[in-house]
Parts: structure tokens; sequence; C-alpha cells
């Protein structure tokens, strides 16, 4: 079969009038800087690049050396292009300016430039996540205001999965496409079109040692499924849990699923563990886009209005059925 590239499939949805020139630039160039983050990362220990960077990030999380690198690959690849306004990153605490003498465009770059990051030093699959919004009209420069923008106004979405494959999964609003890194050409080719998550699944994700300190409708719900057929939901259920969000998301793009983060005791305070803005609405409109749902148990993902750039959320994503469920359950408590 003739192979398709992401170059090509770009083209053709630009062709179409799905997306403008601006934006296929830009998801090509995304495309090039996680192919230098995948080099970096698949380097491992030969490259040095374990371990602690030394530095804390915006969430006083300790940084690893792959996330600092992994945030300046995809700052420098971006900054130049002239389709950019401006620049989110988890790794920074404020707006990311275009430097004053390269052009500006109409979008919003936000990103975790390598999320599970924790993985990295037992060589477990990490990614980078990315989501694109419209630069609202008014001073060239963005402020943190001009990011703050609801998940549904996302004009792409994507991540890159460096797993035993590298692949580059991505929406421009017109269903879910999938691309395989082959590293001898090192081109992204057109594997997976149209990825699905089935309404209806048998596998959950979620971190079980938070059990105790989970709300109730939470509680209830997992406990049904570790009943199994001898519980009110009469089948039984597997589990998986990969702590990388790419990898546990990835999963259920591929062959359906629940992925959930839910907000707990330990964590109200912060109102979650997932970020909003680069973690969670890509995903969220990446598993819509697919056919499943994406709620906070009590709202749309995407519906969410955002008020701090670095926000978290709850997540429940997946199989439509499934998050319908847990949804109804944080109704009915
Ligand atoms: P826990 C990685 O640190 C991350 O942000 C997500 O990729 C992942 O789903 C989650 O945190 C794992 O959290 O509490 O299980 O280590």
């Amino acid at each position: 079969m003739r192979r398709v590239s992401l170059t090509q499939f770009l083209i053709e949805q630009q062709r179409a009038g799905r997306i403008t020139a601006d934006l296929r630039l830009l998801l090509e160039v995304v495309a090039r800087a996680v192919k230098a983050i995948r080099v970096n990362v698949s380097r491992g220990a030969l490259a040095g690049v374990l371990g602690e960077a030394g530095t804390d990030n915006v969430q006083g999380e300790a940084q690893k050396k792959l996330d600092v690198i992994a945030n300046e690959i995809l700052l420098q690849a971006n900054e130049w292009g002239g389709h950019l306004a401006g620049m989110a990153s988890e790794e920074v605490e404020t707006v990311c300016q275009i430097p004053f003498d390269y052009p500006k465009g109409g979008y919003l770059l936000l990103f975790d430039p390598l999320d599970g990051s924790s993985n990295i030093d037992i060589n477990v699959s990490v990614g980078s996540i990315f989501s694109v919004l419209s630069n609202p009209p008014g001073p060239t420069e963005p402020s943190e205001e001009s990011f703050l923008q609801a998940g549904v106004l996302q004009k792409a979405a994507g991540y890159a999965l460096y797993g035993p494959s590298t692949m580059l999964v991505l929406t421009v609003g017109n269903g879910v496409h999938g691309f395989t890194l082959d590293t001898e050409m090192g081109s992204f080719i057109y594997t997976n079109p149209f990825m699905t998550v089935p309404v209806d699944t048998r596998e959950y994700a979620i971190n079980c040692s938070n059990a105790r300190f989970w709300e109730e409708p939470v509680k209830r719900y997992v406990g049904e499924l570790q009943e199994g057929r001898d519980g009110p939901r009469g089948e039984d259920f597997n589990m998986r849990w990969v702590a990388s969000m790419v990898a546990d998301v990835h999963r259920v793009l591929t062959r359906g699923g629940i992925f959930m983060y839910p907000v707990d005791e330990k964590i109200r305070a912060q109102g979650g563990k997932l970020r909003l803005m680069y973690e969670a609405n890509p995903m969220a409109l990446l598993v819509e886009q697919a056919g499943g749902a994406a709620s906070t148990g009590r709202e749309r993902i995407l519906e969410v209005q955002p008020v701090k750039l670095h926000q978290r959320v709850p997540v429940i994503l997946g199989s439509k059925h499934e998050v319908e469920r847990v949804v109804a359950y944080h109704a009915e408590a």
C-alpha cells in the first residue's frame, strides 16, 4: 500500500479547507520537534540526560534534565516560524513570548513537553502533549488571559508517544489520526486513520493507591469494577496504570477503556492532579473526536472555563458508556 506521510496528510487537510497554511506549518514544526525530543529520550543513560535537572518547575516539581531539554526544543523550534503569537509550557511559569525580532502569527501553542517524565529513569514510555488555540484579537503580545480559553475552542491537539515505536496522534477537528515514525526515513507515516474509542470497555485505569482518598462516586464505581462478575456489573474488568498519561490515553484510543485521575481528599486544594490547558483539554478533544467522552465528573472538560494557566482538573475520560456511568454516580451523590 502506498505510504502517506504526515506532510501529505496535512496538505490534504489544508486543500480541504480544514486547516490554514499557518496551522499546517505549526503541526509540521511540532512533528519535527518531537523527533528531536525522541532522539534525546531514546539515548537514555548514554546521553547523560537522565536524572534530576536540579531545578523545580512551576508546580514545584523537580525537573528531569529531559523535561528541560524537551521544553527548549519545542520553544526553539516554534519561535521563528511566524505562525505563533505566543506559547505556554508546563515547565514555564509565565507566557513564553515570541522574541521581538521574529514575526508573529495568529496561533497560541500550549504544551507539556515531556509528560510522565518520572518514568524516564525506569525506561517506561513517556510523551509530549500539545494544544493549539487562536490568539484573540488585541495586543500583539498575548497575556495569560489570551490563553484562558475553553477546550472547545482548540484548533488542533495531539501528542507524541515515545514508546516501542514513536507515534504522533492528532486531531484538527476531523477525527483522530495516528502516524508512526519511520526512524530510517525520519518521517511520520500515516498508520492509524480515524482512531475510535469503543463505547463500552472492560478495562479501567486509575492509581488505586489513592482509593482511601476518593470521593464516594469514584469509590462506588471502582468498587463495582473490582467486584467483577460477582457484583452489580456482572462482568470482570481488567486494570492498567502506566502512570504516563500519554501511554494510558493512547491505550484508550487504541482499544478503549476508562482513564481516571479524579480529585480526592489529598489533592482537593489543588483541584486535581492533571493540568487543564495542556493535558486534560488536548486529551479530551482527542477522546471526543474519537467518539469517547471526557468529564471532570461534574462537567464536560472541554467546557471548563480556565481561570489560571496551570490550573488542574479532575479527569475521567474514555469509553462513553463508562464515563457516563461515573458522571451519573456523581450526580446521584
Ligand atoms: P501518579 C505524570 O507525572 C502524570 O502527570 C501523568 O502523566 C500521569 O497520568 C500521572 O501524573 C501519574 O500520577 O500519582 O499515579 O504518579
